[in-house]
């Protein structure tokens, strides 16, 4: 699995590069998310980082038309960082946990 979000990521960064973007941090820890809802602007990152050591399982994706992953499989150490690239709202959600939704409102 490590492999493939590797791999993923690489075609991620293909976005556009802004000047003075942020980062922002996606903690899985304990059975949650660290964040729910995330500002951001076009050319910022998301950093999703796996540090559960429970058993809760966090798949996270997203369907969005601009921002379209899948890290079902994902294990304690696994990260994924993508670049936020087009404005709006879109949510991350996690296969394993109905109720883990976070929110992404990224502006220009
Ligand atoms: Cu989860």
């Amino acid at each position: 699995m490590r492999a493939i979000i590797i791999a993923a990521v690489g075609t991620m960064f293909v976005g556009s590069a802004a000047l003075a973007a942020d980062s922002h941090k996606i903690v899985l820890e304990a059975g949650k998310a660290s964040v729910y809802n995330i500002e951001a602007h076009v050319g910022d990152t998301i950093e999703i980082t796996h540090e559960d050591e429970t058993d809760a399982k966090h798949d996270l994706y997203a369907t969005d038309e601009a921002h379209t992953f899948d890290l079902t499989g994902m294990q304690h150490g696994d990260h994924y960082d993508f670049k936020v690239v087009e404005p709006g709202t879109f949510v991350i959600h996690c296969h394993a946990m109905e109720e883990m939704k976070i929110t992404v409102n990224v502006q220009e």
